[in-house]
C-alpha cells in the first residue's frame, strides 16, 4: 500500500514511525513541514525534517523530541563565550549535520536532494520529502508583534497567545520534486498528529499541494494532535482555543475543512451523545488511544490509521 503522510516533528514523526514499521520498504513517503526552517550562526537548519530523520534512524532524543540523543553541547558553549547566537540550541552532534547540509545548499544541492541523501546515510526505509525546496517561512502574529517561527516558538518560549499565522514564500513555492507524484500514486493520505496551524498548515499552504489533496480520489486520515483537549506537546490546544474557537473534534476536523474522510481521536476527546457536531458532521471520527508512549503504542495507532486510511 501505498501511503503519504504530511508531517511536522514531535508526534508526527512518532506516528511516522509507528507507519514506517508496519509497511514495506518503500511504500511510505513523508512531506515534512519546512515552515520552521531558519538559518542560525550561518547553518541552515530543518527542525522538522531532522526531527523525521533522527526519529525514523533511532537517532532522536526520545526525552527533548528533537535533536540528538547522547547530545553534548561543547560548540554551543563556545559560542555563548565568544558572544554569538546561543538561544537556538544546536548540539556537537546536530551541528555537523547543519553543517553538510549547509555546504550542500550553498553549492547549489536543493534542499530534497540532500534530505534524500541524508536519509540515505542512515538507511531509511521511506522516503522523507520536504514540502518545497523554495523558502517558505511562517510567521505568527500575536498580541506582542509579529515574529519569525523560530524567534517566537524557542525565543520568546511560544508563551504569547497567536492570532494569526503567516506562511511567507508560500504563494510563490512549487512542490519539492516527488511530492505531486507521490500523491497521485498514494492509495492513501494521511495527516500526522501535528499542528494544524503550525506543521500542517505550511504544507498545505503550497497550493499545488493542496490542490492535488482536493483532487485525490482516495481516503485522507487525519489524527489529532490533542489528548483531552490539550496538545501533548506545544501550543497547538492553545491555537485551536484562540484561532478556530474550540479543541473539541469538530474544531480540529474544521481546521482541516474540506480535506479530510475521517478524523482518529483519542478516547478522552470522544464527544458524548449530547454532543451535536455543527461544523464537519460528514467526517467519519475513529476513537483510539492516541498518545504514543512507546514503540507498540505508535505501531497500534498506525494500525488503527491504516484500517482507517483502508476503509
Ligand atoms: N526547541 C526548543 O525548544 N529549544 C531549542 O533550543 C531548540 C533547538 C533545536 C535545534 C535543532 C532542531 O532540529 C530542533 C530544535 N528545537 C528546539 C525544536 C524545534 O524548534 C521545534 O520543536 C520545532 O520547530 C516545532 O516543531
Amino acid at each position: 500500500m501505498k501511503l503519504v503522510v504530511l508531517s511536522g516533528g514531535g508526534g508526527g514523526a512518532r506516528l511516522t514511525r509507528g507507519l514506517a514499521d508496519t509497511l514495506e520498504p518503500g511504500e511510505l513517503t513523508v512531506v515534512g513541514n519546512v515552515g520552521d526552517d531558519l538559518e542560525v550562526l550561518g547553518l541552515h537548519v530543518s527542525p522538522d525534517l531532522d526531527s523525521l530523520l533522527y526519529t525514523l534512524s533511532g537517532l532522536i532524543d526520545e526525552d527533548r523530541r528533537w535533536g540528538r540523543a547522547g547530545e553534548t553541547w561543547n560548540v554551543l558553549e563556545s559560542v555563548g563565550a565568544w558572544g554569538g547566537e546561543d538561544w537556538f540550541r544546536l548540539g556537537d552532534l546536530d551541528v555537523g549535520l547543519h553543517l553538510v547540509r549547509t555546504q550542500a545548499l550553498r553549492e547549489g544541492v536543493a534542499l530534497s536532494e540532500i534530505t534524500a541523501r541524508l536519509a540515505g546515510r542512515v538507511g531509511l526505509r521511506c522516503s522523507i520529502l520536504p514540502a518545497t525546496d523554495d523558502r517558505l517561512r511562517t510567521r505568527v502574529a500575536t498580541p506582542a508583534g509579529t515574529f519569525a517561527f523560530q524567534e517566537w516558538y524557542v525565543g520568546r518560549g511560544h508563551r504569547d497567545e497567536v492570532d494569526a499565522v503567516e506562511y511567507v514564500g508560500a504563494r510563490e513555492a512549487s512542490p519539492a520534486p516527488g511530492v505531486l507524484h507521490a500523491l497521485q500514486a498514494a492509495d492513501a493520505v494521511v495527516f500526522a498528529p501535528s499542528n494544524p496551524y503550525l506543521s500542517i498548515g505550511p504544507i498545505l499552504a503550497v497550493s499545488a499541494i493542496r490542490r492535488a489533496i482536493e483532487r485525490r480520489s482516495v481516503r485522507c486520515v487525519a489524527v489529532s494532535p490533542l489528548v483531552g483537549g490539550q496538545a501533548v506537546s506545544g501550543p497547538a490546544g492553545r491555537m485551536l482555543s484562540r484561532m478556530a474557537g474550540g479543541t473539541t473534534p469538530d474544531f480540529v476536523a474544521q481546521s482541516h475543512k474540506d480535506l479530510i474522510d475521517a478524523l482518529v481521536i483519542d478516547r478522552s476527546d470522544a464527544p458524548g451523545a449530547a454532543d451535536v457536531p455543527v461544523t464537519a458532521p460528514e467526517i467519519e471520527l475513529v476513537v483510539t488511544s492516541t498518545l504514543m508512549h512507546d514503540r507498540g503504542a505508535e505501531r497500534r495507532l498506525a494500525d488503527v490509521v491504516l484500517e482507517a486510511a483502508c476503509a
